[in-house]
Formats: C-alpha cells, structure tokens, sequence
C-alpha cells in the first residue's frame, strides 16, 4: 500500500465560455462577453498536468460535464433552445472544471473509520454551480467505488452554502500522517456574498468523521472577500507542514495561528504581508492559488500562473523568498490563462486526494501517454471558440455533445457516465 497525494484536474470542457455567471469573482465579471477558445483552454490545462506528471507526480483526472444540462433546464419547465439567456448560459457552463469546488476531502487517517470520505459540494450560491453536484456525484461514485477504501457523501443540503475543497486545506508532518483539518468559512464579503457557510463546513466534519481536537473553523476574512477572494483558495494554500498565506486572509489571524501551532508544533506559517503584496496584486495575480507540491526529489514547489510572474510586487517577494532558506524551493508558472480569466488558477483546476492509487479506477488516472490521447480528442472536436451569442447556435451544441461523447468513449466510461 503506497499511500500518495494524487491531484485530479478537471479537464476544461467543449463548452467553456465567458458568461460573466459569478458574482464576486472579479475575473469573470472583467471578461464577460469576451469570446472563449475552448481548445486553448483545455490544451493549457493539459500541459500544467503534463508538467506535475513530469515532476514525479500521480496525477488524475475527472471529466467535464455534460452540456447543455437538460436535465437541469427540465427540473425548471424549459430546454436549451427556449430558456432565457442567463438560464441558458447556466446550463451550459463548463464550470465544473475548477475540481476544488468538486467536494471535500479527508484522508483515511484523519477520520473514525479509517476510510477517505469525500462530500460533494452543493455549490449552491451560484446557480451556474448549483446543478454540478448530481454529475460530480455519479463521477466520484466511479472513480472511488471501492467502498473499502472510500466513503462518497451526498452534497449538504441547502440553503447551507458549501464550495469543497477550495475553503478547506490540511496540515500534517506529511501526506500520510493525521492531519489538521481547517475548514474556512464566510459571513459577511462587503457587497459579495460569502460562498461558504460555518454549518455546511460543521456538518462535513461530522459526517467524515473527524476529531475534533485536529478541526478548526477559521473565518475569513469580509476584506478578503470583498477584494474577489471568493474561495480561501484565492488567498491561501497549505501543503503538509506549510502555510501559504496572505496576511488579511483571515478574519483573526493570531487566533488561528495560535491554534495551528498547539494542533501542529512545527507548522511553517509564511505569511505575504500586505506592505509587500496589496490584497489587489495577490488576487489579480492568484498568487496562492498555486499548487504547492512536495518534490519526490525533496522540498517543495509552487506551480502558480504566469500572471503572478507579470505582476512585479508579487514576483519580487517570491524571488528573494526562494533566494531565503525556506521549504518552498522551485517556482513553475504555467499557463492556464483561459481558465484565469473566468477566475480559475492551478489550484481552482485540481482536488488533491490522498490515498493508495490502487484503490482509484484507472479510468481516471493518467500518465503521459493517456494524456496525449486525451490531447488528441480535444484538438480534434473542441471548438475553437465560444462567443456568448453562440450558445443557443444548434450546431454548437451538437459539436459540444459530440466532443464529451468521443471523449467518455475513448475513456470507455459511457455505460457509467451518461446522465
Ligand atoms: O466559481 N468561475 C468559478 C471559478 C472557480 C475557482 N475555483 C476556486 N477558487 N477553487 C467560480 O466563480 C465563472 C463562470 C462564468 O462567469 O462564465 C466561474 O464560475
């Protein structure tokens, strides 16, 4: 049993676009209207998996979903071709690509019965998001079906907001040692709502089992928020022992500290203070929303966006941290400029699940080869782009549905994925 930190990315889908759909993301509401490359888009986060893949890392994959939702647009009387615009473009988002709002995560060793639980988010704040979970749930039920191994949980119900991953980060000596669960909620965001309820974060802890002396509940910060961090992921990331954050992350910072550090005594807190790095220039660059991954060869690396290397206070402060003595070793930008400009950086892409690959289906787990194949189909049916007005074109949407058909064909995960 080799237990490992597996991350799945989701792979951008045929339908991505720029519909302008969340409010308080300020990347999505900058590039509504903008016209989208769906085949850039996927090919780009293909290549971040390529790069983790070549780093030494296991890598997985979940597949986007199937667009239109009809299935949604006839729990509320109407189909693609006669729901208003807003409604349609709910419908047909490719939304689901950011795997950090797919679900929640808590490793074997973290919870009463010793098996990984995984509760799939509601997502219930946005509704281009409220109707992922039923696709995202029938995925996980595939791909981590071994019951010995995993529990799957049915999303909380609402109205208690909850966004996965993405408000949840884990702190240990290493990947398969107990861990700190943080689960980090909102309340207020200024004019932005706050995504994450306390009670969708309290009911997860307590259907996955978790200790409640390695449980904490942080508030984030309402500056945060109301600056466009809409998920914590946006302003802080955590990797075994090491806390990667911006100073006004959190509403009370010195509380959460004090109690990380009696949880784990030798946790790294390295805190980017905002006299080096503006809340703006963190959240314009995403800067932490990176994936900082322990290196086989040792120490740790950040694969962050290219934009936090074009934004100068940002990569000012992240060179002379690396010319310090710290545990984040290496920086790997990448590209995944079509995913960031609806507000999705590397991190938003993957869910890091720790566990043993071989009690995952291998349908979902990659290697090089896999994903030159998967390369293949997304240069071959993809479209190359979207503009907003296109997505009631009937031909668009044959071609998105041909696209996601060839793809769960080529996977051979038809007699399971089909909605
Ligand atoms: O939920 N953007 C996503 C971005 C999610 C990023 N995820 C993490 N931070 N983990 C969102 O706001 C934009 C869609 C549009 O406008 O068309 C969107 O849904």
């Amino acid at each position: 049993m080799s237990v490992r930190e597996i991350n799945f990315d989701g792979l951008i889908g045929p339908s991505h676009n720029y519909a302008g759909l969340s409010l308080g993301n300020l990347a999505s509401a900058r590039n509504a209207g903008m016209v989208a490359r769906p085949r850039a888009a996927a090919l780009q986060g293909i290549e971040k998996m390529r790069g983790n893949i070549q780093l030494g890392l296991p890598q997985g994959i979940f597949l986007p979903q199937w667009r239109p939702d009809g299935a949604w647009l006839a729990s509320l009387g109407t189909d693609v071709a006669q729901a208003e615009p807003a409604i349609r473009a709910a419908a047909m988002s490719a939304s689901s690509m950011w795997a950090a709002n797919a679900a929640t995560i808590s490793p074997a060793t973290d919870t009463a019965d010793g098996r990984t639980h995984m509760t799939v988010a509601n997502l219930v704040t946005m509704p281009h998001r409220s109707h992922e979970w039923p696709q995202t749930l029938a995925q996980l039920r595939v791909a981590f079906s071994d019951t010995r191994a995993f529990a799957v949980h049915a999303p909380i119900p609402a109205p208690f907001g909850d966004e996965g991953a993405a408000n949840h980060m884990r702190l240990a000596e290493t990947h398969n040692a107990p861990g700190i669960e943080i689960f980090v909620y909102g309340e207020t965001g200024g004019p932005y709502p706050a995504r994450q309820h306390i009670e969708a974060s309290k009911a997860v802890a307590r259907l996955h089992g978790l200790d409640s002396r390695r449980t904490l509940f942080v508030q984030q910060s309402e500056a945060a928020i109301a600056a466009g961090a809409f998920h914590n992921d946006v302003v802080a990331v955590a990797n075994e022992h090491v806390l990667f954050t911006h100073e006004q992350a959190f509403a009370d910072k010195d509380g959460f500290y004090a109690a990380l550090r009696a949880a784990l005594p030798n946790v790294e807190i390295i805190e980017v203070p905002a006299s080096a790095v503006s809340l703006a220039d963190a959240i314009s660059s995403y800067l932490f929303n990176a994936q900082l991954v322990t290196l086989p060869v040792g120490g740790m690396a950040l694969v962050l966006p290219t934009e936090a290397q074009e934004t100068p206070t940002v990569w000012h402060w992240l060179e002379q941290m690396i010319a310090g003595n710290g545990p984040i070793r290496q920086l790997i930008p990448v590209d995944v400029r079509e995913s960031m400009a609806n507000g999705g950086g590397p991190a938003c892409l993957r869910l890091r699940v720790v566990a043993d690959p071989a009690t995952i289906d291998p349908r979902f787990l990659l290697d090089e080869a896999r994903l030159d194949a998967i390369g293949r189909i997304v240069t071959d049916f993809w479209p190359e782009e979207i503009a907003p007005d296109d997505l009631s074109d009937t031909r668009l949407i044959a071609r998105i549905e041909q696209s996601w058909l060839t793809l769960v064909d080529h996977l051979q995960l038809s007699g399971d994925l089909f909605p």
